[in-house]
């Protein structure tokens, strides 16, 4: 009947199939068929079950994104849910794969919902900065109860079928072949004759709401918002579930949707979830990729020892290489320490910690290298250092391995052109704690081999990093742009500004935490140190490392910690600090204004974006985006930097840039070509 909806029948039960690749979105050209089958099964007394199954790799894995942010063709998902809804024979939604938003709320529009044992259930929509607007607010709540409803809703995090089934939100789990198993399924509760309700008419689980329990939850949920709006309304959705009438509740869930679907937050979450998967894209599909087996990391250090992890958690083999066997010890220590963490923790099993450690081999041996397919260098932050380890590495790595520095900043042409084989090099640049932190730069040199660079970002992929390709400059994308946010920190400070002012503004903004925060938990002898090495100073960081004051693990840094605490307290001793290396400097103290803080710090940022665009060192201004969101923590709710150019005013941004660099001569604030050119085209892209 359409290519996208096949109706069949096996007996009197009639089995829809959604086929519609890659992932059965419910797109329009999805919906009006399905929503016509459902009608003419309904009506058809040959018929006495309905089966609701998709082809391919997986079960709706939701609504169709990129029709959001366009009117609406009908029917839309609620109409389907409705319909499904008026059919008295049973239906069942026969899960494979992933049901994901709109996926689970069909489901919900069933009677029965079947799954295989690998399938995977939930409500994501919150990390698009919506909430589930199929009534999945409304539904879910009355199969698993408000609390539970609550944590997947919010979190977005989808659950297993045991677990599913363990909840009540599935009714039966199987092995084998899905659609056969449902079919029966279906066939004998209709031979049976029931009994079957909708969800809409069962409050199994609204029975056991504890309402202040949830209130207690929900609470906690909007201090930890940071402001975005999905949360909020996706906790005060599941509530309206437990407190109004059903048809009152779905209304409501409605408004709250078309709300949200029509926000600067969800578009800029959208945005993301589509330049995820644009960045992980490379010219030149049909590049054979390499074949990674075993992976070599060099460095046991903090670095090193988290490379390693990312890798055995993706299921690779790795050789940890170290130059001596107390640091080799040490480092296995560290990571067997970090998986007992997680056993603790309840997110890893006993054996599967075993099994994880068993990946491991340590050496200090580089001969033991010989058998890698990836060699990962993660040793001091110095040319000399790297080029040294680089020499040995040519001499036992065997043909064709990747050769990969994890630098920071470095220029990886100049460790490439070390080496008589430049095309298999390139940078990993993971960011700290390398198997905690999901961003990647994969740092493209001027020789680097395409299935080199492609081999590396399917890696990636496969050990759960989200990679972006980048170009050769000091300190790459995310590492440069840091360092103009940062250049006017130490100016602001003797101005007349404090850490916490300055933090609080940042963190007002959605950031996690603020700079100086961020520079206490670093460590702030990393910067120090780098300074040294460059001949740079920095009036007040320099002052508080000579005093021992390294950040959170001295007890005191821009802040003071109480003994293993974290939480920082503002220092009247800092703050003395600063006014006396202003007077020092001749600097009058002044009320400094959120905006100022604002201008002074982000803008730069921005600016170094486009310059970064200008030179080619980005592919795409959404890479950027993917990098600052994935590796420093930029309010996902602002859609990273270079999106959030559009919602604060190109215009504005290069006439308080102007400004600034009118003011003070210094070349961050010297407005990009090509930021100029957005604010004229309203678009990063060439041609506008
Ligand atoms: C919703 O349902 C709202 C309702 O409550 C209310 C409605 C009224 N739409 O991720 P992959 C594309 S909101 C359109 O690489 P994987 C994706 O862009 C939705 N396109 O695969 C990519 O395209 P390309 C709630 C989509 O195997 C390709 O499919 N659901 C959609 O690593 C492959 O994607 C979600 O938020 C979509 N819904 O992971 C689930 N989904 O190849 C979102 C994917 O051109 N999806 N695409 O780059 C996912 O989480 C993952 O895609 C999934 C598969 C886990 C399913």
């Amino acid at each position: 009947m359409s290519d996208f909806v096949k109706v069949s029948r096996d007996g009197d039960v009639a089995v829809v199939t959604i086929d519609n690749p890659p992932v059965n979105a419910l797109s329009f050209h999805v919906r009006e068929p399905l929503m016509q089958a459902l009608v003419e099964l309904r009506d058809d007394a040959s018929v006495a079950a309905i089966v609701i199954a998709c082809a391919g790799r997986t079960f709706v894995a939701g609504a169709d994104i990129t029709e959001f942010g366009k009117p609406m063709q009908q029917p839309e998902l609620r109409a389907i849910v409705a319909t499904l809804e008026t059919i008295a024979k049973p239906t069942v939604a026969a899960i494979h794969g992933t049901a994901l938003g709109g996926g689970l709320e069909l489901a919900l529009g069933c009677h029965f919902r079947v799954a295989d044992a690998g399938a995977k259930l939930g409500l994501p929509e919150v990390k698009l900065g919506l909430l589930p607007g199929g009534g999945g607010t409304v539904r879910l709540p009355r199969l698993v109860g408000a609390v539970k409803a609550l944590k997947m809703i919010v979190s977005g995090a989808p659950i297993g079928a045991t677990e599913a089934h363990a909840a009540g939100l599935v009714d039966a789990v199987f092995e084998g072949d899905l659609t056969t198993h449902a079919v029966n399924f279906a066939g004998e509760i209709a031979r049976k004759g029931g009994p079957f309700t909708p969800v809409r008419d069962r409050n199994d689980g609204l029975k056991q709401t504890d309402l202040a329990a949830f209130d207690a939850g929900a609470a906690d949920l909007a201090r930890k918002a940071r402001g975005l709006e999905a949360p909020i309304a996706c906790a005060q959705s599941v509530r309206n579930a437990v407190t109004l009438p059903f048809d009152a509740a779905l209304a409501a869930e409605r408004a709250l949707f078309v709300k949200l679907v029509a926000s600067d937050q969800s578009r800029a979450q959208r945005h993301l979830f589509f330049a995820e998967r644009e960045a992980a894209k490379l010219p030149g599909k049909d590049v054979v990729k390499r074949r990674i087996a075993r992976v070599g990391v060099i460095g046991a250090g903090t670095m090193g020892g988290g490379i390693a992890m990312a890798f055995a958690n993706g299921g690779y083999s790795v050789i940890l290489l170290e130059t001596s066997h107390e640091a080799l010890q040490r480092g296995l220590a560290t990571i067997d320490r970090n998986y007992s963490v997680s056993v603790t923790r309840g997110s890893l099993s006993e054996d599967a910690k075993r099994e994880r450690l068993a990946q491991f081999k340590g050496s200090t041996d580089y001969a033991d290298l010989a058998d890698c397919d990836l060699i990962v260098e993660a040793v001091f932050e110095d040319m000399a250092v790297k080029k040294e380890v680089f020499g040995k590495l040519e001499a036992v790595a065997k043909p064709g391995a990747i050769l990969a520095t994890n630098t920071s900043y470095l220029d990886i042409n100049e460790i490439a052109a070390s080496t008589s084989r430049p095309q298999d090099v390139l940078g990993l640049h993971f960011f700290s704690p390398a198997n905690v932190m999901k961003l990647l730069e994969i740092v493209r040199a001027e020789k680097t081999a395409p299935d080199a660079l492609a081999t590396s970002v399917d890696l990636a992929r496969r050990i759960g990093k989200v990679a972006v390709v980048v170009g050769v400059c000091h300190g790459f994308v995310g590492n440069r742009m840091l360092a103009a946010r940062g250049s006017e920190s130490e100016a602001l400070l003797l101005e007349g500004a404090t850490p916490s002012q300055i933090d609080q503004v940042f963190t007002d903004f959605g950031w996690p935490m603020g700079p100086f925060q961020m520079g206490d938990l670093a460590g702030l002898d990393i910067g120090w140190r780098n300074r040294k090495a460059r001949g740079q100073k920095a009036v007040i960081a320099d002052t508080l490392c000579e005093q021992g004051r390294f950040g959170q693990k001295t007890g005191r840094g821009f802040y003071l910690y109480e003994a293993g605490a974290r939480t920082p307290v503002p220092d009247p001793e800092v703050e003395a600090l600063i006014r006396d290396k202003a007077a020092e400097n001749g600097i009058a103290p002044r009320a400094i204004s959120a905006e100022e803080i604002v201008e002074r710090t982000l803008y730069p940022l921005i600016n170094e974006g486009a310059k970064i665009l200008e030179e080619g060192i980005a592919a795409r201004a959404s890479d950027i985006d993917v990098v600052w969101v994935n590796g420093y923590g930029f309010p996902i709710g602002k859609g990273g930097p270079m999106f959030w150019v559009g919602l604060e005013g190109p215009a504005r941004i290069i006439e308080r840039l102007e400004y600034w660099h009118q003011r003070t001569g210094k070349d961050v604030f010297k407005p990009a070509r090509l930021l100029k050119r957005m604010a004229e085209t309203g678009s990063w892209e060439a041609g506008g």
